[in-house]
């Protein structure tokens, strides 16, 4: 018995990934969970972005707590664009979904300079914190273009 449940433990932790969409109960709860963590990255990705344009002096800790969490909250959306999410208080196109391989490596690309900005604000030079937020920049940007509503 104990040996059964330790298995379908297992057995269901390997399927979680696979089964992110059964989290939400309603296409409108996976939309307000991605436009949340959207939104809330973008406040972080903000706050660095005032200090890149000089508009806020650069102090190193607080680059890194937001690059931190950029990093963080830029791997949650994507697991939230489940089918028939386009709903109408979405900006998502439906190329999300048509073309899912394109839209993947979008947010894999969106990850991978996150993390790039989180090494970035560890190395304390702000010259790097420019560079790489400028690549992060581009990664929202090149996303939106193809795969969001105007
Ligand atoms: C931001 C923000 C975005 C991106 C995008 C980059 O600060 O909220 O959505 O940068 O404008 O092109």
């Amino acid at each position: 018995m104990k040996r059964l449940s330790v298995a379908a433990m297992a057995i269901s932790m390997l399927a979680l990934p696979y089964a992110a969409h059964a989290q939400f109960a309603k296409p409108e709860d996976a939309v307000k969970y991605r436009q949340s963590a959207l939104s809330v990255m973008g406040t972080h990705f903000g706050r660095i972005g005032a200090v890149v344009k000089g508009e806020k002096p650069y102090d190193k800790a607080s680059v890194e707590q937001d690059a931190m969490l950029v990093e963080t909250l830029a791997k949650l959306p994507w697991h939230a664009f489940t089918p028939g999410s386009d709903t109408a208080n979405s900006k998502a196109k439906p190329e999300i979904w048509k073309e899912s391989d394109k839209f993947k490596s979008a947010s894999d690309k969106l990850v991978a300079e996150t993390g790039k900005l989180s090494a970035a604000a560890k190395s304390g030079s702000l010259d790097t914190v420019k560079t790489a937020f400028g690549g992060v920049g581009q990664s929202c940007k090149a996303c939106h273009d193809d795969f969001r509503k105007k």
